[in-house]
């Protein structure tokens, strides 16, 4: 957080000049401008969403309140960052909700394969009291859950051959996202799991260190990974959403107002999200067939048998049973 102290404004013309820039209307003790982070490149979803946020939250706030996004991994990737949330170095963080498994219990829920029966029923679930009661199980570990944003489905993608049944996944490497859960599915399906921070898949399907990755259409386009690794089966085995989320310690010192504030203007950049990803799924989808890459169809069916160990090892209490049966009953 960087607050702008009265003392420092004095002998800081610069600063004067923010304040003045920026409409002049509120005090300039009072500016405050948070730091958030975001994996992603400049222009994703996910990046202009939080910036989004920012504006509105400004507006709201008669310039007081501000968020400025360093994307690209500036910050540290993904599991990296979120320690410097919740040890309050940096207010906001963007992250896919898997990073967060192995620390926040129910986060592994919407992280379950298969689980989900559309990415419109995932949205509509997450958007009810089932995603609230996800996002608020994030105070115990120091963070205030704000948002989902959408993230599409995650497919698995290599550079050996089409993937069509769980046997031809038998040995091949493939990179998963820093979970234990993650790992489990990987195993599950025959294959050997290589959990590893996103900057990294680039340079490891290079050098052949992986064989193969999972994600969505904008990050499979963003990353570049369409043109090493050229066979998008379309497995569809996750519908995770991304979330944006506080530092309890930055949290806990605003007003209840101004937490008001951050709340209303997270919410509208929701919306926003929306139209960002719904275009960008689909020029990332264009991109990678004009790049060349070879998409097949999957019959779910047997990798969503091959789930159930999967299923039984990680949904271990009542309240996560009680959870998926829910979900699994939702419209
Ligand atoms: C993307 C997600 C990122 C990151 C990445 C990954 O879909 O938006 O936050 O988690 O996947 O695979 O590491």
């Amino acid at each position: 957080m960087i607050r702008f102290n009265a003392k420092l404004l004095a002998s800081a013309s610069a600063l004067v000049a923010v304040a003045l820039i920026s409409g002049g209307t509120a005090a300039a003790a009072d500016k405050i401008v948070f730091r958030s982070a975001d994996t992603h490149v400049d222009g994703y979803p996910t990046v202009e969403a939080v910036k989004y946020m920012s504006e509105e939250l400004s507006k709201a706030s008669n310039g007081r309140l501000s968020i400025k996004v360093f994307p690209a991994s500036q910050l540290g990737e993904e599991k990296d960052t979120i320690e410097q949330t919740q040890l309050g170095v940096l207010d906001f963080n963007r992250v896919n909700l898997v990073p967060l498994n192995n620390i926040i219990p129910l986060t592994q829920i919407p992280s379950l394969p298969f689980l989900f029966k559309s990415t419109e029923q995932a949205q509509r679930v997450l958007d009810g009291p089932i995603g609230q009661e996800i996002l608020d199980s994030f105070a115990e570990k120091n963070l205030i859950g704000l948002a989902f944003y959408d993230s599409g489905a995650r497919s698995f993608y290599n550079m050996k051959h089409p993937i069509k049944t769980p046997e031809d996944m038998k040995g091949m490497k493939i990179r998963v996202q820093q979970s234990d859960l993650m790992v489990g599915m990987i195993k599950a399906l025959g294959a050997n799991p290589t959990p590893m921070p996103f900057g990294e898949v680039y340079g490891a399907l290079q050098t052949g260190a992986i064989d193969g990755a999972e994600n969505n259409w904008p990050s499979y386009y963003s990353t570049r990974h369409f043109e090493v690794a050229k066979y998008y089966s379309l497995s569809q085995h996750l519908m995770v959403p991304e979330v944006l989320m506080m530092s309890k310690k930055s949290w806990d010192k605003l007003s209840k107002d101004d937490q008001k504030l951050v709340r209303d203007a997270a919410k509208k950049s929701v919306q926003k999200m929306h139209e960002l990803w719904a275009a960008q799924e689909k020029i990332a989808h264009e991109a990678v067939v004009k790049g060349g890459s070879q998409i097949n169809e999957v019959d779910k069916q047997p990798f969503m048998d091959a789930m159930k160990p999967v299923y039984d090892q990680y949904v271990t209490d009542k309240k996560m049973k009680d959870m998926v049966e829910r979900i699994r009953a939702a419209k």
